[in-house]
């Protein structure tokens, strides 16, 4: 028998989400909370991360009665295995998205592109330097060209060590040598993991879960961190702007086409063709006031933080964009991009085109972007759009709301810039109490929770504490809706941060970027480590992902809790069916990394927890709680 569909306010917090779900019902559309219900109650062997499919002996599951599978792997073993394996998908996401940017800054000095351009010479200069290239009398080219290798190599299993851990706080470094968790090279550590998980190979769950965060940290120190850097060389280091987001980033008179994904190499290109005059003209032609390019998810975040582009939605607001009737194309590059998409584009008159051959939707306009053919590409792309908008059926468009404002474009360099050129006035300000500690919230969406009730009330909560709070992702279209990335949000804020935040005009809720970006707060929090001479997992610092979903979610929590920084999530990943693997995760790992995850539904109890742990902190850095 069919489930009653659960009441629209139960799902989202938002007035726009639930005006959309009410259409898409109306309309006969299934939304990913429909198919949800569908799969509930999900099977409990799964869940607890208790069946094993890695031979053709099984599958095999765990119950009291058969208490080992076929090969004799038992629940530890085989709750390790399947978390290494999750977190081995993570880390891949992450650093083959950095991987494409060291190949676009090949073709940049090889000459083979017109298309990209080195935006940010000063940065490629300074991170050269940091890792050691000669950078006085060479052009910018030839320090490319040498950095280009650098981090080939660090895909590779060629080093001792990847080349940003010159970053990370001397203590920390010898902790994870002891530990045999130094990673080594990106492609090495999850080569390895997969081979460790193999039948037979690594059957002691401590030791594999030590390696998945040798995996973890070699997504936070050099995937991820190298994806961050190079779009920062390529397509200009992120400065305070203002933009704005909800669905009212969609313009009913414009010709609307959203950005989805992650990486900004095409949906930079699908920008740039459609501020182009000649693409502007051929819309007004069609009746449309001109072209609007919107953001979704992470490729959003980039061209938002960069380009100041609104954000439509985070990860459950992607069906429910095109749900306005009033989108004309959406362009995706890879990752969280739910293959529904094609189906409910298929129900207007939306073209839903896929660009990399990595991700191929079956039903998508495909078109073959590559750095040599990029722009032309993307204004073919812009120009299916344009005409796209003569077949908008307006009878079925209905954009809600009004836009919220936000303040986004926070880098380490423009808030280094924003305090005078130097961390001192924050290490002042933390050493003072104005700013008691910092938690990162990151992440996705679930729908699993109420969209965004997590997100945005854990970041209220912390900052009546003085906590500021750093946010990338999903979590940035929260928080925008919520109008906590204003300057005026200060105002919610504990009577420190609020002073802080007056005096600097800044909010106290600060974007700093996408999913990859969180190496931008790793490379903060070590930063303030090194200034103060401790390691990391000394500082009253904290990472959340309360409404999270993805293996690239779970990587980023284990390389925070390995770098040291206590990790908050909102729901428990497939682990609790082994006991020793769940001591570590909540306990054991804080003797190993001086960090360790929680787990904590309420948000209220969540930010008491970072509470008591910042306190703890500051106490013994010889701070005032
Ligand atoms: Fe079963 Fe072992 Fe094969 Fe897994 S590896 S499916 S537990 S026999
Ligand atoms: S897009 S990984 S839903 S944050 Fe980075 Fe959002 Fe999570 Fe994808």
């Amino acid at each position: 028998m069919a489930k009653e569909p659960r009441p629209v306010e139960a799902l989202s917090i938002w007035e726009d989400a639930r005006a959309m779900l009410t259409k898409a019902r109306a309309e006969g559309i299934e939304t990913a909370h429909e198919r949800l219900q569908q799969q509930t109650p999900h099977c409990k062997f799964c869940e607890l991360g208790v069946s094993c499919r890695n031979c053709t002996m099984g599958p095999c599951k765990i119950t009291p009665k058969a208490p080992r599978g076929v090969c004799g792997a038992d629940a530890d073993v085989i709750v390790a295995r399947n978390f290494g394996r999750f977190v081995a998908g993570g880390s891949a996401g992450h650093s083959d998205h950095g991987r494409d940017l060291v190949e676009v800054l090949e073709s940049i000095v090889e000459g083979s592109t017109s298309d990209y351009r080195i935006t940010d010479e000063a940065k490629l200069r300074r991170i050269a330097a940091e890792l050691g290239v000669t950078v006085e009398d060479r052009s910018t080219m030839d320090i490319a060209a040498e950095l280009i290798d650098i981090f080939y190599a660090d895909f590779g299993s060629r080093k001792k060590e990847v080349a940003f851990l010159c970053r990370v706080p001397a203590k920390r470094r010898e902790l994870w040598d002891r530990l045999g968790m130094t990673p080594r090279g990106v492609d090495r550590e999850i080569a390895e993991m997969m081979h460790r998980t193999h039948m037979g190979c690594d059957n002691d769950a401590p030791n594999t879960l030590i390696h998945a965060a040798r995996t973890a940290l070699a997504d936070g120190w050099a995937g991820s961190m190298i994806g961050t850097e190079l779009s920062d060389v390529i397509f200009g280091t992120p400065q305070p702007s203002m933009s704005h987001a909800n669905l009212a980033a969609i313009k009913k008179d414009k010709v609307n086409i959203l950005v989805h994904g992650h990486n900004p190499v095409v949906s930079e290109m699908i920008l740039a063709a459609a501020r182009e005059p000649a693409l502007i003209a051929e819309a007004e032609a069609m009746g449309a006031q001109g072209i609007n390019v919107a953001g979704l998810c992470c490729t959003g975040n980039e061209l938002l933080m960069r380009q100041g582009i609104p954000m439509a939605g985070n990860h459950l607001m992607t069906e429910l964009a095109i749900v306005t009737g009033a989108v004309e194309a959406v362009v995706v590059d890879y990752q969280c991009i739910m293959p529904s998409l094609v189906q409910i584009a298929g129900c207007y008159h939306t073209l839903f085109i896929d660009t990399a051959q990595k991700a191929r939707f079956t039903g998508a306009v495909h078109f073959d972007i590559h750095p040599h053919n990029a722009l032309e590409q993307a204004r073919e792309i812009v120009r299916m759009a344009v005409q796209a908008y003569a077949r908008r059926d307006a009878s079925r468009v209905q954009i809600p709301g009004e836009p919220v404002n936000i303040m986004t474009g926070f880098s380490n360099e423009a808030v280094i810039a924003a305090l005078g050129g130097s961390l001192d006035p924050l290490v002042q300000a933390i050493a003072a109490g104005d700013i008691r500690g910092a938690v990162g919230i990151v992440g996705c969406n679930n729908p699993k929770f109420q969209q965004d009730s997590m997100n945005v009330g854990l970041a209220k909560e912390l900052i009546k504490k003085d906590i500021l709070v750093l946010v990338t992702g999903c979590v940035t279209t929260a928080a925008g809706k919520a109008g906590l990335l204003l300057p005026e949000a200060a105002e919610q804020a504990g009577p420190g941060l609020r002073k802080i935040c007056g005096a600097l005009g800044i909010p106290p809720v600060l974007h700093y970027g996408s999913c990859v970006d969180n190496s931008r707060i790793l490379q903060l929090c070590a930063a303030l480590a090194n200034a103060l001479g401790v390691d990391i997992s000394d500082l009253p610092v904290g990472a959340s992902s309360p409404e999270w979903y993805s293996e690239k979610a779970a990587a980023i929590g284990l390389y925070a809790v390995a770098s040291g920084i206590y990790t908050h999530l909102g729901h428990p990943p497939h682990i609790l069916g082994s006991q020793t693997v769940t001591d570590l995760a909540v306990s054991g790992l804080e003797d190993l990394v001086g960090a360790s995850f929680f787990i904590e539904p309420d948000p209220v109890k969540a930010a008491l927890a970072f509470d008591l742990r910042i306190r703890a902190k500051r106490k013994a850095l010889g701070l005032g709680e």
